[in-house]
This record gives C-alpha cells, structure tokens and sequence, in this order.
C-alpha cells in the first residue's frame, strides 16, 4: 500500500520534490503543505509566490529554468506598466497575473486563501491537494543591516544583498492552520521536508501554532537544500554564513535535529554523513538534484523506499 504523505515545502526546490512525490503516489495520498510567509501586497494584487510555484509545478505549467512564473509567458503588462512609470520590480507576467487577479477578486469577496487554492489548483489540473500553511496573514519580515525589509523587497528589489540579522514572522502568533493541514498530519504516515530554505520558507511553517508539535510526532524525511556548501537555489547558505555557521547539510540538519527520523544528503557530501547520525539523524545519500522530471521521480522514489523500510525496520507496517 502506498503510504501517506505531507510535504512540507517553500518555492522552487521543494514545489520540485513534491513533484517528483506526485508522479509516484496516488493523489489522495499527499498533501502538499506550503509557505506562504513569502506572500505580499503588489500593484493592489495579493501575490503568494511559493503557493503559485507549487500550483504551477504539479501543473506542469512552471517556467523551466526559473521554476517561478509559468512557461510560455508572454510580458505585455510589465512593458506597459513600466512604460507608465509603474513600479516593475516584481516580474508578472500575463498569465500569472491573471492568476493574481482571480485570486485577490475572490479574497475580497470574503473566500478563503484555502478554498481560492484549492479551486484554482484544481482547475489547472493539479491532483494532490496543495494547502497553504494558514488562511491568517503571515509575513517575513528580514532584519538586516540596513534594517527591517520585506520579504520580497530583501529577496528581490534587494537580491538577497542585505547582511541577515534575523527573522520576524509578522502575524504568526495569531495564525492558524490551515483546514485539512492538522488533520492530514494526524492522517500522515510520513512528513516530507522539502530541500526549502530552512530559514525562510520551512521555519514559518513550523512557526504557526501547533504544526511543529504534530509535526514532532510524525515521521520526518528531511532533503538538504544544502549540497557542496551551496545552496541549490536561493540565498540559504549565504544566511547561515551570516549568522556564523559553517552552510552545509549537516548545518540543516542540525537545524531540525529535533524532528527528523531519516536526512537526504548529496554524494558530495558523504563524509558529513557520520557526523549527521551522530545527531540521531540515519542520513541516506544520493544525488540530490532535481532538474527534470526524471530526476525528481528518482529521487522521490529512493525517499520512498526508504522511509517504507524503516516502517517495516520498526514493524508498523
Ligand atoms: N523572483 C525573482 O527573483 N524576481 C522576480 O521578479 C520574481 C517574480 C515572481 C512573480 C511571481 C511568482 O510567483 C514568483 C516570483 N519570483 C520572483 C519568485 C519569488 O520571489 C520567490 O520564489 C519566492 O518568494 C521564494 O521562495
């Protein structure tokens, strides 16, 4: 029997893997949990990237090389808003903007970001449900040398150029689950940590309230975002060299020593692999990159395998 799933993802990389997960579980059995501490107000348009990149993704809509925005875009809207003197710093392209104006139309109308999900998911052919972390806003707010910014001013306007003090998760103490988040956990015979940014798109899934501690119960396979010291996409090891530490597998590693059960790691990385399980961690080492459609069903089906033996290893299944 298949098991059952929760990924637990950000953008691109982990919208990647639960791609991979998709091509080889049935749809009831994964649920696709998602950031959406990346999302903010742009041009009068709620924009939630990570939830539209995993969308995209399972859609088979997704840029190729970006893994943001869709493929075949077309880029009339930016050209004329930046002919007009408008702000053009956030690419939208036209069809994603429909996407962004559909979604900030049913918002005001009083639907939620779950339902507004789900249905636009489900009309672009997406199989396994794909959930937002919380329905209640949530925003990461980066503080930097230069001060406060925004996430996406830090990310993008910024490129991630800013030293990294720390994180605030503005709003996160109120928020709550999802509906259908807790309950799939509870349902969930394995967590999947996708290769996210730990900082930036994993820990403030972990941040609202309640989700670190159903996820703490479970069975959890983490996959480093991290491999030969750089991070696969994103400014993940560029953060942990700010904040003094050595960017690494083992690095992420130890930052979820308390949760995980088994840690994907790359083939380069094989010697951190004794120090990794020195933290209680049984690492499994692979090649980790996930370009292709090959190369993320590969790499979901040794997690797979994996996490199936270490059930039978503890006879639960
Ligand atoms: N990332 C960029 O680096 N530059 C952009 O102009 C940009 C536009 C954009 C539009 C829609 C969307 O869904 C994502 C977009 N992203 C862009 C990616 C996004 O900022 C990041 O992927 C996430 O927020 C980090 O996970």
């Amino acid at each position: 029997m298949a098991l059952k799933v929760v990924a637990l993802v950000g953008g691109v990389g982990g919208a990647k893997l639960a791609d991979g997960l998709a091509r080889l579980l049935p749809p009831a059995n994964l649920t696709v949990v998602v950031n959406t501490a990346d999302d903010f107000e742009h041009l009068g348009l709620h924009i939630s990237p990570d939830l539209d990149t995993v969308t995209y993704t399972l859609a088979g809509l997704a840029h190729p090389q970006r893994g943001w925005g869709r493929a075949d875009e077309s880029w009339n809207f930016l050209e004329t808003l930046r002919t007009l003197g408008g702000p053009d710093w956030f690419q939208l392209g036209d069809k994603d903007l429909a996407l962004h104006v559909e979604r900030t139309r049913r918002l005001a109308r009083g639907e939620t970001l779950s339902q507004v999900t789900a249905d636009l998911a489900s009309r672009l052919g997406v199989k396994p449900r794909v959930l937002p972390m919380s329905d209640e806003p949530v925003r990461t707010v980066v503080l930097t040398e230069d001060g406060e910014l925004p996430f996406q001013t830090y990310f993008v306007a910024r490129r991630c150029e800013p030293r990294v003090r720390g994180f605030r998760f503005e709003g996160v103490e109120r928020a709550r689950p999802a509906p259908g988040v807790l309950e799939a956990l509870r349902e969930a015979d394995w967590v999947v940590l996708g290769p996210s940014n730990p900082w930036v798109s994993l820990d403030p899934i972990l941040a609202v309230p309640g989700l670190r501690e159903e996820v703490r119960a479970r069975a959890v396979c983490g996959v480093s975002p991290i491999l030969g010291g750089r991070a696969l996409k994103g400014p993940a090891a560029k953060m942990f060299a700010e904040f003094g530490m050595q960017p690494s597998a083992l690095a992420v590693a130890g930052h979820y020593a308390d949760l995980l059960q088994l840690f994907a790691i790359d083939n380069l990385d094989r010697s951190l692999a004794a120090e990794i399980e020195s933290l209680g961690v049984q690492t499994l080492v692979m090649d980790i990159r996930i370009p292709d459609a090959t190369a993320r069903a590969r790499v979901a089906r040794s997690l797979l395998d994996s996490m199936a033996e270490r059930m039978q290893g503890e006879g639960v299944v």
